[in-house]
């Protein structure tokens, strides 16, 4: 008898879901967050039923509040080929290369994620995946040590690898399997309180840098946040001390605009939880700060000429006013941020005009009826004015590095500003993988094609 799978996409929702519960249960103040940001998007849709309305023809209404990504740091070049393999059961794939050590944070990253338009429809969730940088460790005996103890640790089931290949070999799970599947992958995410090193190897791990010791010491990459969708991410940065909650000083990315771009997002710092530290005498307890919660809000995926504007503008802010380690200058910094930012057009029409965003394209009723009775005009521009034709912005699913590295320091504490020599190694990232990582442009630059095309053949225009 033919087995029948479950889509990669069932699969990914269940295990957002479970992931979802397993850190509401590990981190309260995530829970807390939860119920900040559902307070404020209900208030969001009563305030603006036209906002209620488009959420909920495009369907999105019902899962506003689903996580949108998470995060986890990997030891070796073999848990990220595992990992790669372990996301294609839930339809996600390696897209972009995030070198973070530009920024003083010793890894290199990528994002896995669903790629095409009806996969990110059904579930969107992200795993931003960082993989250690062990050659970045100066102290040549340290950087073995962690080495050799992080060859030892196996942190995924061996009933997960055993799905897994079984994925590969049948090309999908059926519901049972992926139910087994889902709770056994959740098991290499789990927070696990007792470290595999002594508190006197933690603690030079941690000297060398925090994220050393929160990548080396414990049995597996714990997910250290969750990350749900806010419609409003300035009240809920505003409102999260109303909860006993402690932000992060601004919200990083572009700021608060009409037509939204890219990703803004905002965190609180992480908890210190007790741990406790391997050793053959009495238990040492100990304390460790890793785990946090975040919200996001996304706007319009950026062209390179887009990207190259916001990445210009941006750099600009930050060489001016550089906000200190307990907030100082936030408000200046916000300030400047929102009057700089005015370079960038702030209607979609004009994005898209100039070339610095990227579009979903379609044809209109009246466009498809005015087609039938007799040609219509082949320019897109044209079509655009008769009202044959319309667009809309194509959501921006992936990081911004600066951001990432605002995130990572806001949980590391500032003193840990290290600098790196800026070597990027992405060939290096790839061989690990197993896999060149996407590019996030040419997908986006697909996409808008693909839907021009789609409506020129609606109109009776292909090939023109
Ligand atoms: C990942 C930080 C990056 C984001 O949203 O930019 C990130 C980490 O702390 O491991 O999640
Ligand atoms: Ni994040």
């Amino acid at each position: 008898m033919p087995q029948t799978f479950v889509s990669t996409d069932r699969i990914r929702s269940l295990f957002t879901e479970a992931m979802s519960q397993m850190y509401r249960t590990e981190v309260p103040q995530y829970g807390t967050l939860i119920e900040l940001v559902a307070d404020v998007n209900a208030g969001c849709l009563e305030r603006d039923p036209a906002l209620r309305e488009r959420l909920a023809r495009a369907g999105e209404l019902e899962r506003i509040d689903v996580e949108r990504h998470g995060a986890i740091r990997l030891g070796t070049a073999d848990e990220l080929f595992t990992i790669r393999r372990l996301f294609a059961v839930m339809g996600m794939q390696a897209v972009g290369y995030y070198d973070l050590s530009v920024a003083g944070v010793p890894v290199h990253s990528t994002c896995f994620r669903p790629i095409d338009e009806a996969a990110l429809n059904v579930n969107p969730f992200r795993v931003f995946t960082s993989l250690l940088r062990l050659e970045l460790i100066e102290d040549e005996r340290l950087r073995s040590e962690a080495e050799a103890i992080l060859a030892k640790r196996r942190i995924y089931t061996p009933r997960a690898v055993a799905l897994i290949e079984r994925h590969e070999q049948n090309g999908g799970l059926t519901e049972a399997e992926a139910a087994e599947f889902v709770a056994e992958a959740l098991e290499t995410f789990r927070w696990h309180g007792e470290a595999t090193v002594s508190a006197e190897t933690y603690k030079r791990l941690h000297d060398a840098h925090r994220l050393i010791a929160d990548v080396v010491s414990f049995k597996g990459p714990h997910i250290n946040h969750l990350t749900p969708r806010t419609l409003d991410i300035d009240a809920v940065q505003a409102r999260m001390p109303e909860r006993g909650i402690t932000p992060k000083a601004v919200i990083e990315g572009p700021p608060r605009r009409h037509c939204d771009i890219l990703l803004r997002q905002t965190s609180f710092k992480a908890l210190e939880e007790a741990i406790v530290f391997a050793g053959d005498a009495e238990a040492v307890q100990g304390t460790h700060t890793a785990r946090f919660g975040e919200i996001e809000q996304r706007g319009v995926a950026l062209t390179a000429k887009g990207r190259a504007l916001y990445d210009r503008l941006l750099a600009s802010v930050r060489g001016e006013v550089r906000v200190g380690a307990g907030g100082a200058k936030a408000g200046a910094y916000d300030q400047e941020l929102a009057e700089r930012f005015k370079a960038l057009p702030d209607s979609w029409d004009e994005l898209r005009r100039q070339g610095l965003a990227f579009f979903r394209y379609s044809a209109t009723s009246e466009g498809i009826a005015a087609a039938v009775n007799g040609t219509l005009a082949g320019d897109p521009e044209a079509l655009i004015a008769r009202g044959h034709l319309v667009f809309s912005p194509i959501v921006y699913e992936d990081f911004l590095p600066v951001s990432a590295a605002g995130i990572f320091q806001s949980n590391l504490g500032t003193d840990q500003q290290q600098n790196y020599a800026t070597r990027s190694n992405r060939d290096a990232f790839e061989a690990a993988l197993g896999a060149t990582v996407q590019d996030e442009l040419a997908l986006y630059a697909e996409r808008q094609a693909a839907s021009l095309d789609a409506a020129m053949e609606a109109l009776g225009l292909a090939g023109q």
